[in-house]
């Protein structure tokens, strides 16, 4: 956000005008969420919301979930807000921790988010993936999604969904035919993790 003031000539009165960038943007390319079942770049879609941060603290949450496609990507770009300046943008999908790529500038322009890698200005496909397992809540909004905390109650879920052939149970971790020890072993192994602040 930009503030400058203008003098108008004919009036007494000094008016302050409040000038506001354009609109930052993003556009995700790509998360890929762990241990999928099939060919790499082809069961890759999730359902995520975003978050701009500074220091930790969230500024600013994108207020639609949106679906990724197969291969990880979201192209339209995504609208954050007021924000303008450098923040931290972190992912969240209704399966996974949250991951953050540090120092996006946010700057009036479309920013493309590559969380395959470490560096958000980095854009050749890396290996880091989404940390499977946060399955707790709902996911109609963004704020019940999960709580960035893989723990006991997120095994009880997947217990209470064994079995289950849905796809899309968020419970099927690898997203292969059914909900099964492949799911368990997989958020097992993520036991205790929490999202990135
Ligand atoms: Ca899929
Ligand atoms: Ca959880
Ligand atoms: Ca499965």
């Amino acid at each position: 956000m930009k503030f400058e003031n203008y003098t108008s000539a004919q009036s007494t009165i000094n008016t302050t005008v409040t000038v506001i960038g354009a609109t930052s943007t993003v556009s995700v390319h790509w998360a890929v969420p762990e241990m999928r079942s099939g060919t790499p770049g082809t069961n890759d879609d999730a359902l995520f919301f975003l978050t701009a941060r500074t220091s930790g603290t969230v500024m600013y949450t994108t207020p639609i979930i949106g679906r990724t496609t197969t291969d990880g990507r979201y192209d339209t770009p995504i609208p954050l807000g007021p924000l303008y300046g450098t923040y931290d943008i972190g992912i969240k999908t209704d399966q996974h921790l949250t991951k953050v790529l540090r120092n996006v500038p946010l700057e009036g322009t479309n920013q493309v988010l590559n969380f395959t890698q470490t560096d958000y200005s980095l854009g050749t496909k890396g290996i880091q993936t989404l940390v499977a397992g946060d399955i707790n809540g709902t996911i109609v909004q963004p704020s019940t999604m999960g709580d960035d905390k893989i723990n006991a109650i997120d095994v009880t879920s997947l217990l209470s969904q064994y079995n289950s052939t849905d796809v899309h149970a968020r419970a099927n971790l690898n997203q292969d035919g059914k909900v099964n020890a492949l799911d368990l072993t997989l958020i097992l192994k993520n036991f205790n993790r929490r999202g990135d602040i």
